[in-house]
């Protein structure tokens, strides 16, 4: 577009906020927009209607904030939901914080009471910003219609800018209705803050200098390396520094899809669960920690990586560095920017460096195989229930490089994030590991397969994350979209379960669901709808579901039921960890 089209693009004259609000997302390009109405945003939807933009109505606004961050996550641009006043607004509250704490870029509506009538009980009315503000990277409120494109504009530049994020217009029912005399020139927005990152900075020369001392003298360098890599998808960069340096490549589950998990130098998934990187970590002598916050989950509640290992920490937050462990070396910047410092500053020595970690690297397949022989018997499990393993296995093999795996808070994502192997990198394992709540499988699918309606989407879910969410089954059936929802059905909230069978001794509470059959739930809702029991099945289900390019097709996948083996490997907060001890 042209700056004369975008000009000329723009609207002119009397209209009211709900119009305004609409006009900005047309300039930003935004896609499809997911939420439900009330009575204060109702003018916004009227211009959605006249403009011709795509809305979805949803059946709880947990959802449309799900689908919005998922969409984001697909196409790094802020993705886009909204909610009524009260209670709208409050069930956007868990998905917010899906972004805010995995850093994606969202733009989320709220209608707010007429001001004329606020604090005299207006029905629905509720301390709706208080309840939000710690949900967002920052709240807006809109105090005035002519205030609609500035306000917006800001909310763009927050959302994409440094560590992106979620940014709530909080707007009172009298600024959506109001109405204002705008000049063309009101309606102007950035196009650099349209996605994430909106810009990028380099960390400090003096830094990088440092680092590369550290990493070039290394023997066993390791990458460790978290979400940061998509939202700032630096995963050429990644690439070209790791093969150019020898440098083998871990992920957390956040994380997975920096390199191809196919790829000689992916050691896979590191912390509570891990296949050999693990072992890697308290081998190496320096670490490499890309756009990761070292949290619980990665460093197995804080015993890992060992003290005595120098870390270099490159992130986006400069005060996310050393929270959790103390960095030898700070780098403050842009995960792609960085990396291509670093690159830059090791070039020279590249060379030399390759032949003197050439045993090391040649390590990673030999111990890969190993892992694989190991974990044989339950990749290719024939077991019915069917194992957790043989569905990772059969979902590895029939979904194609380009496709997209949306995994669900319990163990559908544990055990994918484990076992599962993206084949190219980029977005093509999607975990809300933000905030791990379950319910995130199916809204998250309807978000990714709209972001990319001609990749294959499937969306694998627990049936206590399904239940949560059945009412969506009815907006995916209606958005007429191809996606594969893959119900591990263990008849529990597995998680739990198989933590009471640890710790308990097996006195189990609140912990099991009725038997259920969530194929023939789907057919009723119009979707397809296939019952796995077969292990021998899934592969040609999974195809039939792919395929499947104008409805929803429910996989009802019934998987073990016996809590002493829903683990994917033992869950260290279940064990008394002793000095020297090895747990999973
Ligand atoms: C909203 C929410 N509530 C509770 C939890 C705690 N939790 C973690 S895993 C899990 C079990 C979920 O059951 P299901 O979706 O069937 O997955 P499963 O573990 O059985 O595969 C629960 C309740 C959570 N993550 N999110
Ligand atoms: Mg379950």
């Amino acid at each position: 577009m042209t700056h004369s089209d975008r000009i000329s693009n723009r609207p002119a004259g009397r209209m009211n906020g709900g119009r305004a609000l609409a006009e900005m997302l047309r300039l930003a390009g935004v896609g499809p927009m997911f939420g439900m109405g009330g009575f204060q945003l109702l003018p916004f939807y009227d211009a959605l209607a006249r403009l011709g933009m795509r809305h979805f109505l949803i059946n709880d606004e947990r959802c449309g904030a799900f689908a919005a961050e998922a969409y984001a996550r697909v196409t790094n641009r802020p993705g886009v939901c909204d909610g009524t006043l009260g209670p709208g607004a409050t069930n956007l509250v868990t998905g917010l914080i899906e972004a805010l704490n995995a850093g994606t870029p969202m733009i989320a509506l709220a209608g707010d009471t007429n001001r004329a009538h606020s604090w005299k009980n207006m029905t629905q009315e509720c301390r709706q910003a208080e309840i939000l503000r710690p949900a967002v990277k920052e709240l807006i409120r809109v105090e005035l219609t002519s205030r609609v494109p500035e306000l917006l504009r800001r909310a763009f530049a927050v959302a994409t800018s440094g560590r992106p994020g979620p940014v709530l217009l909080d707007v009172p029912e009298d600024v959506c209705h109001g109405e204002h005399d705008f000049a063309a020139e009101d309606f102007a927005i950035d196009p650099t803050t349209l996605s994430a990152p909106a810009r990028r900075i380099r960390p400090d020369r003096t830094d990088i200098a440092r680092a590369a001392a550290l990493i070039g003298h290394a023997k066993r360098p390791l990458i460790l390396v978290g979400g940061g890599i998509h939202l700032s998808a630096g995963y050429e960069a990644l690439l070209a520094f790791a093969e150019a340096q020898s440098i083998p490549v871990a992920h957390t589950m956040s994380g997975k899809g920096a390199i191809a998990c196919t790829h000689p130098l992916s050691t896979g998934l590191f912390g509570r669960y891990s296949r050999i990187a693990n072992d890697l970590i308290e081998a190496s002598d320096c670490l490499l920690v890309i756009g990761c916050k070292l949290g619980e989950i990665a460093t197995k509640r804080y015993v890992l990586p060992p003290q005595s290992i120098p870390l270099v920490h490159l992130d986006i937050l400069a005060e996310e560095i050393g929270r959790c462990r103390p960095a030898a070396v700070a780098l403050w910047g842009d995960a792609r920017a960085g990396l291509e410092d670093i690159a830059e500053a090791l070039a020279d020595g590249a060379g030399r460096v390759r032949a003197a970690r050439a045993d090391y690297i040649g390590e990673i397949p030999v111990r890969m195989a190993a892992w694989r022989e190991e974990a044989a018997p339950r990749l290719d499990s024939s077991e019915r229930p069917i194992h957790m393993a043989r569905l990772c296995r059969e979902l590895n093999t029939a979904l194609p490089a380009d496709s997209i795996l949306v995994a669900d808070g319990g163990f559908a994502g544990h055990w994918t994030g484990l076992l599962y192997d993206t084949k190219s990198p980029g977005r093509h394992f999607i975990p809300d590991r933000g905030l791990a709540s379950i319910g995130y499988g199916l809204p998250g699918g309807i978000g990714a397969a709209l972001a990319a309606p001609a990749t294959p989407v499937v969306a694998i879910t627990g049936d206590g994350g399904f239940n949560m969410m059945l009412g969506e089954l009815e907006t995916a059936r209606r958005a007429g979209i191809g996606l594969t929802i893959v119900v591990v059905n263990n008849a529990a909230s597995g998680y739990v379960k198989a933590l009471q069978h640890a710790m308990f001794g097996g006195r189990y509470q609140s912990s099991d669901l009725v038997e259920m059959d969530y194929a023939a739930i789907a057919r009723a809702m119009g979707c397809c709808g296939i019952r796995v029991e077969d292990p021998e099945r899934l592969g040609a289900a999974l195809r039939e579901g792919i395929a499947e390019r104008t409805r929803p097709t429910v996989l009802d996948v019934v998987v073990t039921r016996d809590p002493a083996r829903m683990l994917p490997a033992v869950d260290n907060r279940t064990v008394e960890i002793r000095q020297g001890d090895r747990v999973a």
